[in-house]
Parts: structure tokens; C-alpha cells; sequence
């Protein structure tokens, strides 16, 4: 059979023997494109990745730049259509990249308002086919936390979405605890999702055009997880669960040189800011990472990760609506891997880390 035929004949309902749950699919409420369009214009914001991202998202004329505009601010018929065609049965939907963490602390606080009451909204409509993330303005730390408690008490969400740094900061700053800490008492998940790298590590990338999602993305993200396991964060906050993207954004084939090199560095103590820990840091990648494979249609990579990181800690991902190619459904599909670990990667593992099946 042709790969044509294939993609035609992908369908919901789980015939194959499981659900797709796809766990990185992106959105963004109108009132924030238009925001985002006007500060551009009015040179309000100068951030060099932020103007790369969406100075491209929000203007360009190309196909796949009003695909992806259009899509993002859907949250109806043509996302299920779009679900539909692609066999997708349910998405994790969040607030694209860089939310909230562009702007100027009020404005965020709001903006992480708005967008988790439309979000909740579209899954109180479609609960079957949506579930939401919770969204934040990590500029403050304390009203982040009480928005992510309202989002998991008040709105149904049960994970949080972190579009990694915030103006060149990281989670392991004290002033984000509450946010860690939130999340660790709630239960919940915080997908850290990547950023265009923060001024003071971007420039070299841009000038090779390689900022954002093809390689600046996964160096800053894989910095972001790897800062929470290396500065003592997650024994500090030892039950908190993070995911990452991208086929953990690489980190699962840096394993062994990390362990190597931290417990090295640690032993002729060349920084303070390095400090012993409980556990070797893969062992954090096992115990409280999540993996997606957004972006990664790529069997030897998602099978290496399962294999080092575990089969119950690899989730699938599509990435919608920047990389969703119907191929790619059919090429994951049609993964040579026992059908329990296949539906476990497709369906079981995102129903349970996302609660999908709590009583109401
Ligand atoms: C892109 C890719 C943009 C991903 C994204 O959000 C994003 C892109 C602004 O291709 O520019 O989430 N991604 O996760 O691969
Ligand atoms: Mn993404």
C-alpha cells in the first residue's frame, strides 16, 4: 500500500489498537497575536529570539507561517477536522511559546488568565477530544502559583506549561519555587517547553539561522532541564515530575558523559555552584522526567530513549500545529515494537501522567 493511501486511511477510535493522545499541541488566543503583532510594530519589545519567532509567525505570507497563524487560534471545528485527518483522538493543548514570559509582569499575569479561561472552555466543549495545560506568569512567582492552583482546582487542568526561561531566567531560581512548589503539592506535571534562546546566548545561533525550533530551541530547553537536576532543585522538590519535548530536547544520549563529568567535576570541587546530589543526574532523567517525542518521528531515537530512560516515561507527541504531518502518524504507526509498549507510548502513559481518567 502507498504512503497515500496510508495517511487516508488514518482514523480515530483506537480500530488499531489504541487511542492517539498527543501531548505538545500549541494554541493562542487572538487577543495574544494581536498583542504580540503590535508590539513588534511599535519596537516595544527587543528581544532577538522573540522578533526572529514571531516577527516570521506573525507577518510572513509563506503557507506554512498562515497555517500555522490560523491553526493556533482555533480551538474548534478546524482543529478536530485537522485531528480528524491526522488520527488524532484527544490533544493536550497549551499556550504556544513564548506565552505569557515576553511581556511585562501585569500583562502576563492577565494574559495567563485569559488564556487558561479560553482553553478551559474549549475543553469543557470537547471533552472527549481536548485537555488542557495550566499557564502562568512565572515574573511572579506567587501569583503564578495561585493561577496554577485556580487551573488545577478551579478550570480541570492537570499539568503546567513553562515556555522555558523567562527574560534569560531559569526554574531553579528561588524567586520560581513557587511555582515548584505548587505543582509538587497539586500533583501535577510542568512541561517545560522550549524558547528562542535569551539574549546572552542567541547571537552566534542567529547569525547561522539557527535559533529557533531546528536547533536554538533544544540547546536552551536541554540547558533548562539539566540546570534543575544539577543545581539540587529536584532534591529540594523531590516528587516533582518535568517533561520535556523533542525526545527529552537530546538529553537521554548525554547520559553517561553527564554522570561522568558532574561527579568529576564535583569531586575536585572546581565550582561552588556545583554541589553534590542524591542522585547521579540520570538517575533524575528516570525518576522525574517525562519524555515527548514532538518533533522526533524517528523510531531509533524514540527506542533508545525508551530503553535507557524507560517504556513508561516515553509519551507521544505531534507538536500540532507546527510539525504535524500525517506521515508521520503512519511512520509511528508503524514502529516495530510489541503492542504493549506501543499502546503504553501512544495512549496509556499520557492517560495516566495527565490524569485523563479521573472521576468526576
Ligand atoms: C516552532 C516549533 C514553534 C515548535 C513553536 O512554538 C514550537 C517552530 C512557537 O517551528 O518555529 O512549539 N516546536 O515545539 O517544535
Ligand atoms: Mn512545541
Amino acid at each position: 500500500m502507498s504512503i497515500e493511501n496510508d495517511v487516508k486511511a488514518l482514523r480515530t477510535g483506537g480500530q488499531h489498537g489504541y487511542l492517539r493522545i498527543a501531548t505538545e499541541e500549541a494554541f493562542a488566543p487572538p487577543e495574544m497575536i494581536r498583542m504580540y503583532r503590535r508590539m513588534i510594530r511599535n519596537g516595544e519589545i527587543k528581544d532577538p529570539g522573540f522578533l526572529s519567532l514571531w516577527g516570521f509567525y506573525a507577518f510572513s505570507k509563506s503557507p506554512r507561517a498562515k497555517f500555522i497563524f490560523d491553526s493556533l487560534q482555533d480551538l474548534g471545528e478546524k482543529r478536530l477536522a485537522d485531528m480528524d485527518e491526522r488520527g488524532i483522538d484527544k490533544q493536550i493543548i497549551a499556550l504556544t511559546s513564548p506565552g505569557t514570559q515576553i511581556l511585562k509582569r501585569d500583562q502576563a499575569v492577565a494574559l495567563a488568565e485569559l488564556a487558561n479561561d479560553q482553553l478551559a472552555e474549549a475543553c469543557r466543549k470537547y471533552p472527549d477530544r481536548f485537555a488542557g495545560m495550566a499557564a502562568c506568569a512565572p515574573q511572579d512567582g506567587k501569583a503564578a502559583a495561585k493561577e496554577i492552583e485556580r487551573g488545577v482546582s478551579k478550570l480541570g487542568f492537570n499539568s503546567v506549561i513553562i515556555n522555558s526561561h523567562t527574560n534569560g531566567h531559569y526554574l531553579d531560581e528561588p524567586q520560581f519555587w513557587p511555582i515548584l512548589e505548587a505543582a509538587e503539592a497539586l500533583d501535577v506535571p510542568i512541561y517545560i517547553h522550549p524558547n528562542t534562546p535569551p539574549k546572552a546566548m542567541i547571537k552566534p545561533m542567529l547569525d547561522a539561522g539557527l535559533d529557533g525550533a531546528i536547533y536554538g530551541f533544544g540547546v536552551e530547553t536541554s540547558l533548562h532541564a539539566l540546570r534543575l537536576i544539577t543545581r539540587g532543585v529536584l532534591d529540594r522538590f523531590p516528587k516533582l515530575q518535568i517533561i520535556i519535548g523533542h525526545m527529552g530536547e537530546a538529553l537521554p544520549f548525554w547520559q553517561y558523559r553527564i554522570d561522568y563529568m558532574h561527579a568529576a567535576t564535583v569531586r575536585s570541587k572546581r565550582y561552588d555552584v556545583m554541589l553534590p546530589l542524591q542522585r547521579k543526574p540520570s538517575e533524575y532523567l528516570r525518576e522525574n522526567y517525562y519524555m515527548t517525542n514532538s518533533g522526533v518521528a524517528w523510531e531509533p531515537a524514540i527506542k533508545f530513549t525508551q530503553a535507557t530512560v524507560g517504556v513508561d516515561r516515553v509519551v507521544y507527541a505531534m507538536d500540532y500545529p507546527y510539525q504535524c504531518d500525517p506521515e508521520e502518524v503512519v511512520a509511528l504507526d508503524a514502529m516495530k515494537m510489541s503492542a504493549a509498549t506501543k499502546k503504553k507510548f501512544f495512549q496509556t502513559n499520557a492517560e495516566k501522567l495527565f490524569k485523563l481518567k479521573k472521576k468526576k
